[in-house]
Formats: C-alpha cells, sequence, structure tokens
C-alpha cells in the first residue's frame, strides 16, 4: 500500500482545517428555516460584503446554487445562453431543464468566455415561435477550461452584449476567490456587473459542506423560496456556516499555494514523453493535459493509482489533476514521479 494517498481528483475532496473542526463543534446553532441561525445569518452577510451585492442566500452545494440561480431569474419556457463546456451545462444533471422546465442555449466558448458576437447571435426576437431568452450563465474559473481566470474587463464585453438586449447575468463563481487571488483583485470587482453569484465553500476554500447564492435583496428572497422548494431549506445550518465563516476569513490568501502547485504540476507532466499540456495555459488550480495516441487513459490513470495518486479523466485522451488545501509541493513531486515512472514503464 502507498504510504499516503495524493488526491488530485478534485479540490472538493479537501478536510476541513482544525480551526473549521473546532468553530462546527463550538457553533451555537438555530433553526435557520425560521432565520435563527447566527452562524448562517453572519456568513450570509458576509458573504454579500464579498460579492459586493445586497443579500445572499446559504444553499447546500454549487449545483443547488446555480439551479435556485436560475430558477429566480427565470419562467418556465424561458432560455437561457451558456458557453458550451459550461459546468452547469455538463455536470449538473440539466436541473434547470429537468425541475425548471428552462432551456439551455450553448454558445462556443473553447478555452475562454463566449464570444459576444456568437451570444448576440443566439439571443432571439419577440416571435410567436421563440421562447424568450432570460438569462447569461458564464464560469470564472471556468472548470472544463482548465480554470481558467477572466478579468472583469473581459466579461465586461459579453455582459455588455446581455445588458443591451435586457437579458440577466449568472455568474458560476465556484472558485470566484481562485479568480480573485490569480488577479490581485478583490472578488467583488469581478462580479460588480453581475445580477447573481454562486461561489463555493467546499472547494479550495476547504469547508466541508455549502454554497453561497448572492444578489439583490429582492432577488435572494425569491431565491429563499425556490431554495425551500428544491429542499435546500436546512435547519441546524450553523454547523456548516460556522466552518464556512472560518473559510472566507482565513482560506483565500491561500489559496495562491495552490495555483503555485498547479504551476510546478504542469511544467512537470509537459516535460513527461506522450503528455501534450503548455504549461502557460494555466492559471489557477486546475491542470488538464491530453494523452498522445497509443498512450491509454485507463493504464496511466491505474498505474498512478497503484501508487496512490489520483486524478480523473474528463475525456477519453484527457486527464485533470486539481491541486488544493491538502496537496504540498511534495505531494506534486512525488506525482510527478509516479506518472514519469508510469508513462516509462
Ligand atoms: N465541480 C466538480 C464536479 O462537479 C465536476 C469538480 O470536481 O470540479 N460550478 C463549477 C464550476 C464546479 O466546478 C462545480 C463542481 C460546481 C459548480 C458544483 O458544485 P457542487 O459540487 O458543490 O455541487
Amino acid at each position: 500500500m502507498p504510504a499516503r494517498t495524493i488526491d488530485l481528483r478534485s479540490d472538493t475532496v479537501t478536510k476541513p482545517s482544525p480551526e473549521m473542526r473546532e468553530a462546527m463543534y463550538r457553533a451555537e446553532l438555530g433553526d435557520d428555516v425560521y432565520g435563527e441561525d447566527p452562524d448562517v445569518n453572519r456568513l450570509e452577510e458576509l458573504a454579500a460584503e464579498k460579492m459586493g451585492k445586497e443579500a445572499a442566500v446559504l444553499v447546500t452545494s454549487g449545483t443547488q446554487g446555480n439551479l435556485v440561480g436560475v430558477l429566480s431569474h427565470c419562467q418556465r419556457g424561458d432560455e437561457v445562453v451558456v458557453g458550451d463546456q459550461a459546468h452547469v451545462l455538463h455536470y449538473e444533471v440539466a436541473g434547470v431543464a429537468a425541475l425548471g422546465g428552462i432551456q439551455l442555449r450553448p454558445v462556443p466558448n473553447g478555452r475562454g468566455l463566449p464570444d459576444p458576437k456568437d451570444v448576440e447571435q443566439v439571443i432571439r426576437g419577440d416571435n410567436i415561435h421563440n421562447p424568450p431568452t432570460r438569462l447569461l450563465c458564464l464560469e470564472n474559473t471556468h472548470n472544463r477550461a482548465s480554470g481558467a481566470v477572466f478579468s472583469a474587463e473581459q466579461m465586461g464585453a459579453v455582459i455588455a452584449v446581455a445588458r443591451r438586449h435586457g437579458l440577466s447575468v449568472h455568474l458560476d463563481g465556484a472558485r470566484i476567490f481562485n479568480a480573485a487571488v490569480a488577479l490581485g483583485v478583490p472578488a467583488r470587482t469581478l462580479t460588480r456587473e453581475v445580477d447573481s453569484v454562486t461561489f463555493c465553500l467546499s472547494k479550495g476554500l476547504a469547508a466541508p459542506a455549502g454554497s453561497l447564492l448572492c444578489g439583490s435583496k429582492e432577488y435572494i428572497q425569491r431565491a429563499r423560496k425556490f431554495r425551500k422548494m428544491v429542499g435546500g431549506g436546512l435547519r441546524q445550518a450553523g454547523v456548516i456556516a460556522a466552518p464556512g465563516i472560518v473559510a472566507i476569513e482565513r482560506m483565500i490568501d491561500r489559496l495562491a499555494e495552490d495555483h503555485d502547485n498547479a504551476r510546478l504540476l504542469a511544467e512537470g507532466l509537459a516535460e513527461l514523453p506522450g503528455i501534450i499540456l503548455d504549461p502557460r495555459t494555466i492559471q489557477s488550480n486546475i491542470v488538464i493535459f491530453d494523452l498522445a495516441e497509443g498512450v491509454s487513459t485507463d493504464e496511466l490513470l491505474g498505474k498512478i493509482r497503484r501508487e496512490g495518486v489520483l486524478a480523473n479523466a474528463t475525456a477519453p485522451q484527457r486527464i485533470r489533476m486539481v491541486t488544493h488545501y491538502g496537496i504540498t509541493a511534495e505531494d506534486v513531486k512525488a506525482a510527478l514521479s509516479s506518472c514519469g515512472r508510469a508513462l516509462q514503464g
């Protein structure tokens, strides 16, 4: 058995810090459906302030945040424009379609943001045949684009198109603090122009669960009702909120270490035979690389797993590795050695 597991599958695998465990233990607790959990109330205020919005609501997960976020903007039969690589399109079980009767309209986004021209082209005019285009969804950092980071200016160009046509804008900011740290700006500068944003406590910030949906007071009031509808009204949720407060107050600057480790990982991987990766494209904590023809994804993943290194495939010849609170520079070096052995033998 390997001495230690180096789990690069995702930053969702992070375990809470000792301070978070202590905060959970000490949480005062109250029934949050009555609005009576003091830590939840404090966390929601803190989240709203960090995102520069009037209000916030604690949800169980990023998926629930995006679902409730979209439901609170749309009516059944509305259409939402999203990048064709968006998390909301690939990994959220089509929740907005299945539960909200909302149609997702993908536009190409490759390794970046959707092109404003492509967005403009799919916004529908007022015609009896057309679903109303109601919302534009963006993602920052972008998961399937190797954690690509977008500045406020870059997002501004595509948001301007949405505004010109009266669309609202929701940001899947599951890793918005990674973007903020990578750019060296406060997160609220990246969320200023959007109507709503979801961010996660349980990825690089290392809290055990929970995400926050943030927006105007009136929007968040609506969202509270949808959260209840999808079963997200929790009771003594202070056990989640208390470590969430620690996550926001103590864990944001630390994300820079994950970015350094991701760069180290990408530079090492790029040197290995059979791996196709330009390390200059890695901007945050997600490293995605392709395998040359003839290199088997399953074989590589199987070999490194036997040495205690875990990673996931995101396509037949594509692997993702994510750095996080549980991964040190030493772990990265060990993972690189393991990949090197697997590719040579
Ligand atoms: N992403 C997970 C998987 O679902 C793929 C991961 O391991 O990266 N938005 C973005 C951009 C995300 O990356 C994720 C999680 C979510 C939303 C959903 O968050 P959770 O897992 O809390 O529902």
